[in-house]
């Protein structure tokens, strides 16, 4: 995809494939027999859809990065290079099932369905966005969105309920919550996963390794290696490639399948890397705190760079009158366009849609009397 000489980080700017990266890239999900056989269950539709989902993220992000840069806000918390751990584990979900994103998984709330004008609104404080100007948390129940919670961990609990619920209600659903390394160490996370064990709930909770805590990193905030706290559940794990939609994909999929056949919870742990600060304010520190090599290996392992290449060079055929670099270019267009819409409507009710100063502690849990 186009890159962004003021808003990518150095190493996306110039991004090329790397052969041997490619090559790990191609091999994650062909290793293993029963991940290969559900990616070659994707259709070339599916795989379109899923890199426009990739896309649609990481230009959610260019624009707020962007108006955090022209002072229209004044910071926002970014998801770039953790894309596919967000977009490829909504895709593997069905109809019904509901999400607990956080604030770095925005484009869970885009992929199921949330307007992205709506979602900038939110950034914007407007009078029309979905919590009417009172909280940059975000979600929507009837898209099956479960707003962020700004404690970590919290959403943990409060989808081992929503997986509770489906299990009284008999239905096939399951609930899904990504959890942050650093939030792995929360009561709130050890409390939800206790109660989803011993009601063997349909809950999965994808734990989303991109090895820092804020700006403490990994080794100093956690002494057993993250994929443990599977084990202390005695729930089922999975591993996979956080950098690797495919991977993320095919791993989530089958983790919902057990989930579905009451196996849950199942815990899915992705290695992934922040390829920029705790939000927009810290971006320079984060350089200082995670070593150098780090965002060299990362930067390699763009998750856009690496899918577009892999559905560039591959013998799928994602559109009969055209080659797949160029559908590839068109579906780019498409969500730039559509992302930019967004952006201008949101703007647009900026100017107009102002909260009213006396409501603000109306339809909020606690006001002040
Ligand atoms: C219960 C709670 N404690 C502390 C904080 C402050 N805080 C916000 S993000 C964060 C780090 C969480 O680490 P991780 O889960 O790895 O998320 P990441 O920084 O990678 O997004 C902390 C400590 C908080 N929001 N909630
Ligand atoms: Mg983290």
């Amino acid at each position: 995809m186009k890159r962004y000489a003021a808003y990518d980080p150095p190493e996306y700017q110039n991004w090329r494939p790397d052969p041997a990266v490619m090559e790990e890239f191609r091999t994650r999900v062909m290793q293993d027999p029963t991940r290969r056989s559900v990616v070659s269950a994707l259709t070339p539709q599916r795989h379109l859809r899923l890199y426009k989902g990739l896309v649609r993220n990481r230009l959610h992000d260019i624009t707020l990065k962007r108006w955090v840069r022209q002072g229209v806000i004044s910071k926002a918390w970014l998801g770039t290079g953790e894309e596919a751990t967000t977009i490829g584990a909504v895709h593997a979900l069905q109809k019904g099932d509901m999400v607990g994103p956080m604030i770095r998984n925005a484009g869970a709330c885009h992929e199921m369905g949330m307007s992205i004008a709506d979602m900038l609104r939110a950034y914007l404080g407007t009078e029309d966005s979905p919590s009417r100007g009172r909280d940059i948390h975000f979600g929507d129940l009837a898209k099956g969105v479960i707003a962020p919670i700004s404690m970590v961990g919290a959403l943990v609990p409060v989808c081992a309920g929503v997986a509770l619920s489906f299990k009284l209600q008999k239905k096939e659903n399951i609930a899904l919550t990504w959890v942050g390394d650093g939030s792995t160490r929360t009561t709130a996370f050890h409390e939800g996963m206790m109660c989803a064990k011993a009601l063997s709930l349909p809950l999965v909770v994808f734990v989303q390794d991109n090895q820092i805590a804020l700006g403490t990193p990994l080794e100093s905030h956690s002494a057993a290696p993250m994929g443990r706290v599977a084990t202390i559940y005695a729930a089922t794990k999975y591993i996979c490639n956080g950098n690797n939609v495919l991977d993320v994909y095919a791993t989530t999929a089958l983790a919902a399948e057990l989930a579905r056949l009451g196996k849950g919870p199942i815990v899915v742990t992705a290695k992934t890397f922040r390829m920029g600060g705790h939000a927009t304010h810290d971006e320079g520190e984060s350089r200082k705190i995670l070593r150098e090599e780090a965002f060299t290996y990362w930067g390699k392992r763009d998750p856009i760079g690496m899918y577009e290449t892999f559905l560039a060079e591959s013998n799928l055929e994602l559109a009969t009158d055209l080659t797949n670099r160029e559908i590839l270019e068109q579906a780019e267009q498409e969500v730039h366009e559509e992302v930019e819409e967004a952006a201008r409507q949101a703007l647009e009710s900026a100017k107009h849609s102002i909260p009213n100063p006396a409501e603000q502690q109306l339809g909020v849990f606690a006001g002040v009397s």
